[in-house]
């Protein structure tokens, strides 16, 4: 009988979401070894990911890797890895902000970042879209403080902030060139700003975008119709055939209840996110400030300032947004920033399902 072989692993939360992270360098450097070791870490696939580290949920079963960066603008380039749940498979096709909270900490826990002062600031890249964030974080005594009395909403507790901030971005706003598509017979818009997105009027799709996250899972007439519309805007935005991709993410945009700019309820795609992705929030942020877009007659837009508050099933997400909304191929994002907390669970070595399943 041979030993286990272990891997060393940080299991995070990071915003609103947990994962297990890695440096690049303890993980094998080909994609498809490493993605089928982190399906045995992870215990997918498995509806209960019993044995291994995933939580059962997308949120829950995600993996950073981290590594330091070649790029002059970067300190660490990061790469996210959505593990699916039940099903065998790792997809590099979308990024992640809430795990990118946990990366600056994480990288000077590694000691990829020397800690600079009573408060850190980590550049980023991230790997799986070219851009670019920053982010800010407490390292009295040149060591990360997790403690502090930051809350975000859908994270019981409190804890210290990360400030992410997200320079201008490269790419287009309107992947498809224009403010509205209809998309299998609904009117919709389709942003990208870190996360392609498809803003969608609640009220087309007969529901008040109020209602809890469970109860829009188990609508079937409303998620069959939300799957078309995936699919035809999919295409639309310049992404292929999407049907077992992540993205896009559906965002059903209602009225504001509680003094914010609009309600959300997102399908990430087919799970309903418990509160809101972070660049999800970013999309709709900026998708809310283009003139002509379905969230007009809907959002209330602050009179003045870049801040908004965005609903969503667990409270709010407080976000920075803002945008040039003329360059001859249309609008683009100027500046993103939010508030998220992260915090280290458990450091140490992590055992993966052995390849034959357990058997000797
Ligand atoms: O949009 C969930 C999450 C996310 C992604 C998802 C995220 C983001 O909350 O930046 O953070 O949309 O799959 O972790």
């Amino acid at each position: 009988m041979t030993g286990p072989v272990g891997l060393r692993c940080m299991l995070m939360r990071g915003g609103t979401s947990k994962g297990a992270y890695f440096l690049a360098a303890d993980l094998p450097a080909e994609a498809a070894v490493r993605d089928e070791l982190l399906l045995r870490v992870m215990g997918s696939p498995d509806p209960r990911q019993i044995d291994g580290l995933g939580g059962a949920h997308p949120l829950t079963s995600k993996v950073a890797v981290v590594s330091p960066s070649a790029d002059p603008e970067a300190d660490v380039d990061y790469l996210f890895l959505q593990v699916a749940v039940d099903e065998a498979e790792v997809s590099d096709r979308q990024n992640c902000g809430n795990l990118l909270a946990g990366v600056g900490p994480f990288a000077v826990e590694r000691g990829l970042v020397r800690a600079g002062g009573s408060e850190t600031t980590v550049r980023i890249r991230m790997v799986n879209s070219g851009d670019f964030a920053t982010a800010t974080f407490p390292t009295p005594d040149g060591r990360v403080d997790y403690s502090g009395d930051t809350a975000i909403s859908g994270v019981p507790g409190c804890a210290a902030a990360v400030v992410i901030g997200f320079p201008p971005r490269r790419g287009r706003l309107l992947p498809t060139g224009n403010v509205r598509d209809t998309a299998a017979g609904t009117e919709v818009t389709c942003v990208d700003n870190g996360m392609p997105t498809v803003l969608i009027p609640a009220e087309a799709l007969q529901v008040t975008g109020r209602e809890d996250p469970k109860d829009l899972e188990r609508n079937q007439e409303l998620t069959a119709r939300l799957h078309e519309i995936r699919l035809a805007a999919g295409h639309l935005m310049g992404l292929g055939d999407v049907t077992d991709t992540t993205v896009p993410k559906l965002t059903l945009l209602s009225p504001p209840r509680h003094g914010g700019a609009v309600t959300t309820r997102t399908f990430i795609p087919a799970r309903v996110h418990p509160s809101i992705g972070v660049l999800g929030a970013a999309g709709v942020a900026a998708g809310l400030r283009i003139e002509g877009s379905v969230a007009h007659g809907i959002a209330a837009l602050p009179e003045d300032g870049d801040r908004l508050r965005i609903e969503h099933p667990s409270g709010f997400t407080d976000i920075e947004s803002s945008i040039d909304p003329a360059p001859e191929d249309g609008p683009r994002a100027r500046r993103t920033a939010v508030v998220r907390t992260a915090r280290k669970i458990f450091d140490g070595t992590v055992f993966p399902v052995p390849p034959t399943g357990g058997r000797s």
